[in-house]
Parts: C-alpha cells; structure tokens; sequence
C-alpha cells in the first residue's frame, strides 16, 4: 500500500498577491487558519490548460477534443493546425468564442425574461407582492414597442388607461424572445447611424432565443466554418442581449421597482454587523430580493429579530443583485464576485440567499464549515451538496417566500458561533445613477438633455467617457486592475461609468463619493465634479444595466456637438478582470455599438492570431468599436485614453483641451 506522506502541505495563496483589500487578507488569512479552502487558494493549485486558454481546444464532436495550441515555430503563412474535420484554429476559436456570446446573451436575456413574466403577472394584476411602481418609464417605453399611450375618443385625444398600457407592453415586450416576424424593436434606440450599420451589415436580431439557438447550431460539428460568418452570428446574438434581453431587463425592472436615483451607502464586508441578523442576497436577478429587502424592514419580522437577542436586521448583497438593490433601496455591498466565501468566513452570515448566475458551487462546503443556511431559490440553478436548502420561489406566492426565508435566517442567529469575525473595513458610497440621474445632474437647464456633459467634453474639462465594467478574476489579483485602470482614467479626467463588479470594486476604494473627486481627478474632471456634486465614477447597476451606458450614450449622440454616432464619441470601454462568458457577450455588443474596448486578464482567442486579428482590427472598419487587450492596468488604461484622444481630434474638440490645460498652468502659476 502506497504510503501517504503526512509532511505534504497544500499549498495556499498568500494573500498579499491575491488581493489588494485588507478586509479581503484578512479573510484569506482566517479560511486558511481553519483549514478552509477559498477560490484564492485553488488558483494556487489548479493551473489553467494552456491549450484551452488560448481558445483553439474543440470538444464539439465526439472525435475530439481537438487540441491546437500555437507552435513555437508558428507561421501563420503556412499555419496547417487542423482538427480531425479539419476544422482550423480560426474556425474553431471563433465557434469558442460565439459559444462564450451564447451562454452570456442566455444567461442576461433569460433574467431578462424572467423579469418580464413577473411584469404580466404585476400588469394582470394577479400578483399582490408586485405592482407598477413607475408609470412614467412605462410611457417612456411603451411607444417603442408600438404600445398606443392615448385614445381617440370622439374626436378627442386621451390618455390611454395606464393599466392597458402594461398589459400591452408586458405581451409585446414577451414576444421578444419569440416572435416569428421582424426585428427587436429596441433597435431603433440607437442613434439611426448605427442602426444603419447593423442593417448594412445584416446583423439586426429577429429575436432573442433564435439568436442564441442559432449559435448552438451554427457551431456544431460541420456547419459553420467561417470565422467571419460565425461571427456575424455572435453580433447578432450579443445585440440581441444589450440592445434586447439586458435592455428590457434594465427596463422592467424600473417600471415594477423603481428607476434608480442617487443615494448613499457603504460597501466592503465590514457592513455585516456582529448584533443583527446578517442576510446576504447574491446572484443577479432583484425580482424575489426586492421581496426580502420589503420582508426585512417589516416590524413584525424586526420585532421577531429583537425576540430573539439581534437588534435588528442587516441586508447586504453580492454581485449584480446586490447592485440592483443597492441602486433602489441603499442595501449596502457586502462584497464582489470573489468575496463570496469570504462573507461565509466571517462567521456573520445567518442565511445566503442565491438565485442565478456567478455563484460558487463551493459556498456549500464552506457553509458547512459555520452555521450559513445556504438557500438556492431559482428552479434553474441548484446544488448537489446535502446542507443545501432549497426554498424555490415563486412570483405568486412571493411575499410568503421571501417571510419564510427571512424567518429561517433569523432563526438561524442563535445558533451563531462564538467565533465571528466581521473585517472593520467599509466605504461610505453614492450609487444609484442612470440615464436619468445624469441628465438631472449633468443635463442643462434649459435644454434639459445632456447638454453640460456635452459642453464639459466639448471645452475639455472632461476628456471623455470610460465605462469599466465586469467580473473578478481568480487568476488576477482580486481588485488590482480595476482600481488601477480607474484611477489612472479619473487622474487623467476621464469621467467613468461602472457597473457589476467594478462598480463594487471602485465602492470598496471609496471613489464613488464626490469627494474623491478632489484627491485622484485631473483638474477638469475634478472641477465638473466639485461644481455638480457628483462622484467621478458614476454607478450604473448591474450587468444587465450596461443597457443604461448604451442608452446614456446614445443621450450623449443625441445631445449634439460630438457626432452622430456612438463611435464617434471620445469614449473607450474596458472589462480589466472579466471571467463570465457574459462579459464576452457585452463586449462584443458593445464593440458592435461603435465602442473600442479592452479586455484584462486574458484573452480566449490568442492561439487564433487570424480570428484575433479580425476582432481587433477588421471590426473597427465594420462597426466603428474594436476588441483590445491588455493585461497590465496602466497601458490598459491609456490605451483607452489614446482612443478617446484620437476621437477627439477627429471632432476637432482637441485644440480645446489643450487651452483648459493652459488655463490650469496659468491659474496654477498665478496661485505660485
Ligand atoms: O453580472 S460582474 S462576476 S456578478 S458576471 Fe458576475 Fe461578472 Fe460580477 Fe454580475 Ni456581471
Ligand atoms: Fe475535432 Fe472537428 Fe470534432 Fe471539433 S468538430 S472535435 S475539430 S473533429
């Protein structure tokens, strides 16, 4: 019998490499004093395929896997690589990554409908828990799904009962994802320009499900094997979700719980509270969260805390629901993507309440380690470990739900360990932007559009627009790229847009308060800043909310005076740590809508330099927005900043900055 050495260690993560936040250490440190592993340490023992990294491993056929990687003597003249099929790397990086697009216009689209079955039901008024909260949105979309918001009525022109008006926008919006005819209305959203291109270019989605459904077909052994036709494909699909799925989720989602407006919060796992019932809502879609955030400020419900020893109740969040929630109600973040076991760590955590998308499969075994309920809620998503409770939830039963999950937690507190450790570290944060809160913040007063956004870009003070979204990383250092890519735009007056996990990121690093706009802004961002009240970096939600940075740009179009198409804009975009095949999708809706954008991390097309070169380079000519990637933070950021300076000059807005900048030197030469 093989002898098991008693001396070998496991290896772990140090923790100083792994992340850049204290409270994120000190987690680390403590999971690993337990004995418990945590993503940070599985990234130290388990090494990524270097084949399947770079993109060209095909497993589509029962033949395969086919492996491709790149030679040391590759020559892409006489690049021979081919699968059994003869499938080459182009062809099968651009089926890997069209898949990446599937999955993520999926998973976005599918909340997206989800969202959209609980809007009928609130506008069939079969449901008491959700009711129409705002009827100005419901106007607001209602025309572009050709929903009628007034009546004729002998001869008179009135205003169509708003009731109606939600039925009909509830089963007009449903049919998006089905319709045997025609084209996602919510195309004709974007500056007709671009909507041109995408005709041009036949890349206009019919609807949503056949998009994602024709992906799955066109990538499947001997079919498509064309990286440019495939990727035809994946713009259509990933138009599908922003302009589309996400799009309408942003939507309904403000028409059933309110568009956001700006207010204040904290971030970091320092919000759990060591005397009160600690629930953390992680996952993406708001629709039973919204339920609990009503469950938990309920008297009854607090009065039965207090009854048993809490003094009172705390929500807090992880991942996109925690950005929906924060953005509606102020529910502080608890933490991003990587800190979800973390939260389990502290010991605090009565009851984790998941829904879908970014959860770990492992939270189950740490949860065994404390005494966490674990609570999946959604039919679709699942875990196979035995401590798991499952409470599956549904929209017309959805006030008892979400009592009996907040019951179950508040249960649970008694049965706490004398062990909890809650890191001190959070930030105080403004959040809750959107389209419409800029134009209130930065729109003129008389012209009531994004007219003093327009004239600050114009004059110089603010250079342009960077919009830092996505996910956390494991095989990065957890925060570091998003922090550093961010500053460095602020530093350099780039006014930054976030969502998803940068969003929490950049809160945990206190830059969404105004007042951080003195300590790492340029002097025109941080002047435009200081004179408004507003933070330089502007929270927009969660993923599905990239829909909002769509819209605020195509506001920004609209505005005038910087061309008449989204590519035309000083703007960049960047996902510096991405992980999820949802970000892919975005990336390249974005791409598609005119944006140049940069990915960090890595990059699933490397071993494909054709097909790479193609989604650098060729989209641009296409669409006007082209993928990049650079991993290290600094150049990542300035080639953003190279970007928006070249579209600058091309507006001829490029004489101006340089004067501000003079105006600076001068005020600063006065000053000395
Ligand atoms: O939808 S940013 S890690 S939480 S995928 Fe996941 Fe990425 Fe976070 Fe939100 Ni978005
Ligand atoms: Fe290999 Fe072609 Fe099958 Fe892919 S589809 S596994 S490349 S034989």
């Amino acid at each position: 019998m093989a002898e098991v050495k008693s001396d070998v260690k496991v290896k772990v993560a140090n923790p100083q490499d792994a992340s850049i936040d204290a409270a994120t250490q000190m987690m680390i440190r403590r999971a690993q004093s337990l004995g418990i592993d945590t993503c940070f340490d599985r990234n130290v023992t388990l090494k990524p395929c270097n084949i399947g990294n770079q993109g060209t491993c095909c497993k589509n056929c029962g033949m395969g896997p086919c492996r491709l990687p790149l030679t040391k003597d590759y020559d892409e003249a006489n690049d021979t690589r081919k699968g059994i099929c003869g499938a080459t790397a182009n062809t099968i990086a651009a089926r890997n990554f069209i898949r990446m697009i599937a999955g993520g216009a999926a998973a976005h689209s599918d909340h997206g409908r989800n969202v959209a079955e609980v809007f009928l039901t609130a506008a069939r008024k079969e449901s008491e828990a959700y009711q129409i909260k705002d009827f100005k949105k419901l106007l607001e979309i209602a025309p572009y799904f050709n929903v009628a918001t007034t009546v004729e009525k002998d001869g008179a022109v009135l205003d169509r009962d708003l009731d109606e008006i939600a039925l009909e926008v509830g089963e007009k919006a449903l049919e998006e994802w089905g319709k045997p005819e025609g084209e996602l209305h919510y195309l004709k959203r974007a500056p007709k320009p671009l909507y041109d291109t995408w005709k041009k270019a036949g890349v206009l989605p019919r609807n949503i499900d056949r998009e994602i459904v024709e992906i799955m077909h066109r990538t499947h052994m001997g079919v498509d094997q064309d990286y440019k036709n495939l990727m035809k494909q994946g713009t259509r699909a990933a138009l599908a979700d922003g302009w589309g799925g996400s799009m309408m989720a942003t939507d309904l989602q403000d028409v059933l719980f309110g568009t956001p407006y700006p207010l204040t919060s904290e971030a970091n796992l320092g919000v759990l509270k060591e005397d009160h019932v600690n629930i953390v809502i992680h996952g993406h879609e708001p629709v039973l969260s919204e339920m609990i955030v009503a469950m938990a400020q309920k008297p009854e419900l607090v009065a039965y805390a207090k009854s048993k020893g809490a003094k009172g109740i705390q929500l807090s969040g992880i991942c996109c629901t925690a950005n929906e929630i924060l953005q509606r109600h102020g529910v502080p973040l608890c933490g991003t993507f990587l800190q979800q076991e973390l939260a389990v760590i502290t010991g605090a955590v009565d009851a984790m309440v998941v829904d879908v998308q970014c959860i770990f499969q492992n939270l189950a075994n740490v949860a065994k380690c404390f005494h966490t309920k674990l609570i999946t809620t959604h039919p679709i998503a699942r875990m196979e470990q035995d401590n798991v409770i499952h409470i599956e939830f549904d929209e017309h039963h959805a006030i008892e739900d979400a009592e009996r999950i907040v019951r179950m937690a508040i249960d649970n507190f008694t049965n706490r360990g004398s062990d909890v450790i809650i890191p001190r570290q959070k930030s105080p944060i403004v959040a809750g932007f959107g389209v419409e809160s800029i134009e209130y913040h930065l729109g003129g007063t008389f012209r009531g559009t994004y007219y003093t956004l327009n004239d600050n870009i114009i004059n110089g003070r603010i250079r342009g627009i960077g919009a830092v979204v996505g996910c956390n990383n494991a095989r990065v250092k957890h925060n570091e790229g998003h922090i550093a890519v961010v500053k460095e735009l602020i530093k350099n007056d780039v006014i930054v847009l976030t969502t998803g996990c940068n969003g929490i990121a950049c809160a945990m690093e206190g830059l969404l308060t105004p007042e951080s706009a003195k300590v790492f802004c340029g002097p025109g961002l941080a002047e435009v800043c200081e004179t408004v009240g507003i933070p330089p970096v502007l929270h927009m939600g969660s993923c599905v909310d990239n829909s909002r940075i769509l819209l605020a740009a195509t506001e920004v179009v609209k505005a005038g005076g910087l061309g008449t198409t989204i590519s035309d804009l000083p703007a960049a975009g960047s996902a510096p740590e991405w992980m999820s095949e949802k970000a892919i999708s975005i990336g390249q809706y974005v791409v598609a809508s005119g944006v140049y954008t940069v990915f960090g991390a890595v990059f699933p097309t490397t071993g494909a330099p054709v097909f790479q070169r193609y989604l650098f380079e060729e989209m641009e000519k296409m669409y006007g927005g082209m993928w990049d990637f650079e991993a290290d933070p600094v150049k990542h950021a300035w080639k953003m900043i190279n970007h928006i300076d070249a579209k600058r000059k091309a507006l001829g807005i490029d004489q101006a900055r340089e004067r501000v900048m003079m105006d600076f030197a001068d005020r600063q030469a006065l000053e000395a």
